[in-house]
């Protein structure tokens, strides 16, 4: 975290202590427009190309760098921190493999709006398009996955650069941002100074909504006679939760939330419906095909949401609003678009509704659906399942976790059973999938919360992706409770084997895997395993009560399967309910 010192200073006192007029290096300008940028911690791995810049951090009290284990493991780091504080998250790599090492997670925080921003260092100007040693052309390879990169050839340009590219990545439709420094423009000097306004003209975010746009929307709520609304990331992103919360207790709409919309939404709310999509529950699923207006709210209608897109919602009138018009009909025919931030939006909707359009019974239809048709496993026996587990980790951290999963049956188990209620409390791969994203954005998302509990869930698959970033969590003794749901197999890769493929169950045994307690343990981090429910209730208690950080391996049923489930090519009421 900051030091003390800076962290104290007000935001001109910062600025005056580090804009000094001597001249000083590309790699001072970068860490100070860091700091003046408000960075409290980067997550990086030193390299050839990067050498100034790691020698300017070298005793520098100001800054608070964590040495990662793998380049992924920063990336992801970074991302975690910065969906869970809404600030934008920061890693540093160095040229070629280093920076390549980044691609997956750029990628990851691209299909999911994360503000990054992301620097690597590059061989000499002179140097570069030479197939210099550690050459890579990341601005090139990244171009499709970043919303914007710089390739920094004279230093004088380095700190707008840097200002550009804070304003960029965490304004609009958020992403990551790429800044390549080559290495002699971070040795080279020149005179600080921080720009303190931004000017590109030809980015120039539609954050203000129009009102004509607004007013059709509310028009078409009173005459709906079954509305719903999809909220997504978009209104986490935009911090639009409580104008959200105003909106349905104003209109009524029942509200389903996606993937990286839960906790934008109560789930405690009697109008939430749940998640949809592949995985969703029976009652969002059967609303969104029943409902006659739909309302997107940042959510941007990814396929695991809209299944079989040519029978997807087949009597609505659809409404979107979002931040990002390139969304705007990309999926979905749409009769009312709204261009701007999420927040805005409702916020300026929440002083036009006037009264409830008349849906009881609409509403009645969907409240005995969501009593008929509860999410559910086999609760009997002792035998320890996944779901247990989570409902169990819900419980007794009263919601209040931030909860970060990898990718996989123990990600949609999470989903499913931990109920959020808050923003900024889910933090999972939607948009790539990325496995190995879930133990390094917990770290991420600890650093960015020390006050919060951060649990982890992974699969046993997954965790091997990115467990070397243990190390910097016994060091650091970041206190990030990492639970592993260990079924001994590729599980979700398992289940579509024995629905979609005839039980032809192809490489997704994990034999092999290592003793999970004993991985823990040679980093120095606490292990502890759990095969039975009681066993399971006495090792998260241990976890709990544990100050630092825990892994738990939770060693549960190999053959439980993800309910409901819509297989691709069907339509979201076409749901397998599983046995229970
Ligand atoms: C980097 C990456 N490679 C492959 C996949 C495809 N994939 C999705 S889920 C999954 C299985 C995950 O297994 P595990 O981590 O054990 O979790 P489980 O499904 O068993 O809960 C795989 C291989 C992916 N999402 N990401
Ligand atoms: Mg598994």
């Amino acid at each position: 975290m900051q030091a003390e010192n800076l962290a104290t200073l007000s935001k001109d006192e910062l600025r005056k202590k580090l804009l000094h007029p001597d001249e000083v290096t590309g790699s001072e300008v970068l860490l100070r427009s860091l700091l003046l940028e408000g960075v409290d911690c980067v997550f990086g791995y030193p390299g050839g190309a990067v050498l100034y810049i790691y020698d300017a951090m070298h005793g520098n009290p100001d800054f608070n760098h964590l040495l990662t284990r793998h380049e992924q493991g920063a990336i992801h780091a970074a991302d975690g921190y910065a969906r869970a504080t809404g600030q934008v998250g920061v890693c540093i790599a160095t040229s070629g493999p280093g920076a390549t090492n980044l691609v997956t997670g750029i990628a990851t925080a691209y299909m999911d709006s994360v503000p990054l921003v992301v620097i690597t260092g590059n061989v000499a100007t002179s140097a570069i398009g030479t197939d210099a040693f550690q050459e890579a052309d990341i601005t090139g390879i990244t171009m499709p996955i970043t919303k914007h990169s710089y390739l920094v050839r004279d230093v004088k340009e380095l700190s707008t650069v840097i200002r550009e590219a804070f304003h960029i990545a965490n304004t609009g439709r958020k992403g990551p941002v790429l800044i390549d420094i080559p290495k002699d423009v971070s040795a080279e000097l020149t005179r600080f100074h921080y720009p303190e306004k931004v000017n590109i003209p030809s980015y120039q975010p539609t954050v203000e909504p129009n009102r004509l746009q607004i007013n059709k929307l509310i028009d078409a709520i009173q005459e709906a006679k079954q509305p719903v609304i999809l909220a997504g990331g978009g209104v986490v992103y935009s911090g639009a939760h409580e104008e959200l919360l105003e909106f349905v207790n104003k209109t009524q709409i029942p509200t389903i939330t996606t993937l990286l919309g839960l906790g934008g939404f109560p789930s405690g709310h009697e109008l939430w419906l749940g998640m949809p999509g592949m995985h969703g529950t029976y009652t969002a699923n059967k609303a969104l095909q029943n409902c006659d207006l739909l309302i997107g709210i940042g959510a941007r209608f990814d396929d695991r949401v809209t299944m079989k897109i040519d029978g997807f919602a087949p009597k609505a009138k659809i409404a979107h609003i979002d931040v990002d018009p390139a969304e705007i009909g990309k999926v979905v025919a749409t009769a009312i678009p709204c261009v701007g931030d999420v927040k805005r939006v409702l916020d300026i909707a929440n002083t036009l509704v006037t009264h409830e359009p008349n849906i009881e019974p609409w509403i009645t239809q969907l409240q005995e659906m969501k009593q008929q048709y509860p999410l559910k496993y086999d609760e009997t026996g002792d035998e320890l399942r996944p779901q247990y587990v989570i409902e169990m980790i819900h419980e007794t951290t009263d919601g209040e976790a931030i909860v970060t999963t990898d990718v996989g049956q123990h990600q949609m188990w999470a989903a499913q059973y931990y109920k959020f209620s808050k923003p900024r409390s889910w933090i999972t791969s939607g948009g790539l999938g990325t496995m190995g994203f879930g133990f390094p954005s917990a770290i991420g998302a600890q650093m960015g919360c020390p006050d919060r509990l951060v649990v982890s869930i992974n699969g046993d698959g997954g965790i091997q992706m990115c467990s070397q970033e243990l190390a910097i969590c016994a060091i650091n003794n970041i206190p990030v409770k990492i639970v592993v749901i260990n079924n001994q197999v590729l599980g979700m890769v398992r289940q579509w084997q024995e629905i979609i493929y005839d039980h032809r169950y192809s490489h997704i045994d994990l034999e092999g895997s290592p003793d999970f307690v004993k991985l823990a343990e040679a980093y120095g981090v606490k292990g502890l395993r759990a095969t039975t429910k009681e066993e399971a209730r006495d090792a998260w208690q241990e976890a709990l009560d544990t100050p630092g950080p825990v892994l738990i391996d939770f060693v549960v049923r190999k053959e439980e399967n993800v309910y409901p489930m819509v297989t691709q090519g069907n339509t979201l009421d076409v749901m397998l309910m599983g046995d229970a």
